[in-house]
């Protein structure tokens, strides 16, 4: 059986006990009178991961960090929506596809309700309405009814440039439709993406308005692993508050989280500046990592505008922003200038210096690091990608089911203590407790009952867990 074949079977399997899970705890909370609501959380999340359980990589940060121009350099090609205002409204995935294509998933109308609470309490903190404001201005009003709750599209689009626009229009906060957009997958056929693997773009961390951040939080507990990309001019506190949050979910498989410090090219002096910095950044997140290698090689310094602005001089033989290419590479001491060029006119001077950026692009490509963290995602992440899935669907189940049978633990001790108590009253109230205790006694014995059957799904599944670890060792 390949590990794939395996990855399938597991997720049937845990599909098939979800419900069995799910009639239980539906019984004990009408008997008991109590609610599993942590418990169901837990739930929903491992239908949501099992409906989907490929590797899945997030791209996370505050907002204007540089994660879409991050992906627009992974993949070198300018997919994902930019600007130098708060951009990228909704989760964007993208995956490889021999064929382009977008699905859009919509907001449903309780969705939208729960967003605009979210907007009026921010309104409430901010004392601003910057929200309420541009979605009046924007006229998405009037396409409201057209919108929510509108069941999934799928949009076929071979033409690349026309593939971009709608994703555009359907990711940008400068669109009328992104306010609708719950999610967006983009079908790319691209050879420098990863094949079944997800990766996936966030809305900032701290946008005003809760309800987008938390999309991107909720999400960060789905991702197998993630890449946080953090300014390089400055490391936050709640940055780093995010960061230990990122470490918190991934467990013990600290390689499963890379920092970006992002805009290298930005500092006065790159090289030394980043140099300096990071030093700093391993202090800070020594205790996250608690490994000296995975200290040094997972905080990586990178400039995605350098990248991709070489890639189009290198694709088209000019670039808009040839200056700073050249600046970025001189300061790492690329030499760039053309001998006896104080002479030359300027025009030939600039055309000299292209010549020499292209002679030389492969070291700035190496400056740039994009490479560098492209090849260690590959060695780290995606080539293990069917593993690390299932091995984190396996965990995440044992979590769940955990919590669950702790619950129902619970509901039973308490049950016992409350009869405990009634014994205490015997003398008043007799026949009356007689009664409630065989009442009592009856919960009991559906709670035991209960308990052997989550405990038994426990040791089932710690067995077919142990011997798949063998298989896959073998
Ligand atoms: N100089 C420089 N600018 C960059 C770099 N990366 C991103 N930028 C610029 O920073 C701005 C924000 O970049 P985005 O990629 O849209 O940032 P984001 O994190 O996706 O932002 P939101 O989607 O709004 O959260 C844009 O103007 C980018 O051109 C970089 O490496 N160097
Ligand atoms: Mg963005």
């Amino acid at each position: 059986m390949s590990a794939l074949e395996k990855l399938q079977n597991e997720v049937e399997r845990q599909k098939r006990k979800i419900e069995e899970i799910e009639k239980s705890i539906e019984t004990v909370e009408k008997e008991f009178n109590v609610k599993f609501d942590d418990e169901r959380n837990d739930i929903k999340a491992q239908k949501y991961l099992a409906d989907d359980p490929n590797l899945q990589i997030a791209i996370v940060g505050t907002i204007k960090a540089g994660k879409s121009t991050f992906i627009n350099a992974l993949f070198e090609e300018n997919i994902a929506s930019t600007d130098v205002t708060p951009e990228t409204a909704s989760l964007t995935k993208f995956k490889y596809s021999s064929q382009n294509k977008l699905l859009v998933k919509f907001c449903s109308r309780e969705e939208w309700k729960e967003l605009w609470e979210s907007v009026e309490e921010a309104e409430r903190r901010t004392k601003t309405n910057i929200f309420r404001k541009e979605f009046e201005k924007s006229g998405a009003k009037s396409i409201e009814n057209d919108y929510l709750g509108k069941s999934d599209e799928t949009i076929e689009l071979s033409n690349i440039e026309d593939l971009k626009k709608k994703v555009k229009e359907y990711t940008s906060k400068n669109s009328k439709i992104h306010y609708f957009v719950k999610e967006l997958t983009v079908y790319l056929n691209n050879d420098n993406m990863p094949k079944d693997v997800t990766i996936v773009d966030t809305p900032g961390l701290d946008d005003v308005v809760d309800y987008r951040s938390n999309i991107t939080k909720k999400y960060i507990k789905r991702a197998n692993a993630v890449i946080v990309c953090v300014d390089a001019t400055n490391l936050r506190k709640d940055e780093h508050l995010t960061i230990t949050k990122v470490f918190e979910n991934v467990g013990d498989d600290k390689y499963k989280v890379m920092i970006l410090g992002t805009k290298i090219d930005e500092k006065n002096n790159p090289k030394e500046n980043w140099e300096k910095q990071s030093k700093e950044w391993k202090k800070y997140l020594e205790d996250n990592y608690n490994d000296e290698n995975l200290l040094n090689n997972n905080i990586i310094g990178v400039s995605s505008y350098i990248f991709s602005n070489l890639i189009e001089l290198e694709n088209t033989g000019k670039c808009g922003k040839v200056n700073k290419i050249i600046e970025f590479a001189e300061n790492y001491g690329i030499n760039l200038t053309p001998e006896n060029g104080e002479d030359m006119p300027m025009k030939i001077y600039t055309e000299m210096q292209i010549k020499a950026a292209l002679e030389k692009s492969s070291q700035i490509r190496d400056i740039t690091n994009i490479e560098k963290v492209n090849s260690l995602m590959k060695g780290n992440i995606i080539s293990k990608g069917v593993e690390i899935a299932t091995n984190d669907l396996e965990s995440r189940y044992l979590n769940m089911i955990t919590n669950i049978s702790n619950k129902a633990k619970t509901i039973k001790d308490s049950n016992s203590q409350s009869r405990a108590s009634l014994d205490m009253d015997r003398k008043q109230q007799e026949e009356f407790k007689l009664m409630k205790n065989k009442e009592i006694e009856e919960i009991e014995k559906a709670m035991n009952g209960l308990n052997e059957a989550f405990e038994n799904i426990k040791t089932e599944w710690l067995n077919q867990n142990k011997k798949l670890k063998e298989a896959i060792k073998k």
